[in-house]
């Protein structure tokens, strides 16, 4: 096993955190499913607007989703995986949508 790392400070040497063994923490998908009734004009603003993708980009993945049934919007740390999914689903049903929204371990 390696020493932990040092660095020299104005009152000595000091120990650095040992990082070696931490884990980055582990990032989650968020992915839209394909349903028979959300209009597509609206999942494509659900990707602008919860995604910040471009018009072109938002509507190549609302396709992906529904030729292939599920599609990728983004991968982010938990928390902000599970509020994006919150958004997209609270304004879907302000919308009277049926879209939905989940988040998998990348
Ligand atoms: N299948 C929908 C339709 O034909 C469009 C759609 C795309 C719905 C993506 C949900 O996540 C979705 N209107």
């Amino acid at each position: 096993m390696a020493t932990r790392k040092q660095t020299q400070t104005s009152e000595g040497v000091a120990l650095e955190p040992d990082k070696r063994r931490i884990k980055p923490p582990p990032l989650y998908k968020v992915m839209l499913l394909n349903d028979d009734y959300t209009p597509m004009d609206f999942v494509v603003v659900v990707l602008e607007k919860f995604f910040r993708m471009s018009r072109e980009q938002a509507t190549v993945v609302m396709l992906k989703v529904h030729r292939h049934g599920r599609g990728i919007c983004g991968v982010f740390p938990r928390d902000l995986a599970a509020t994006k999914v919150e958004q997209v689903e609270a304004f879907a049903r302000q919308h009277q949508h049926p879209l939905a929204c989940v988040m998998e371990e990348n």
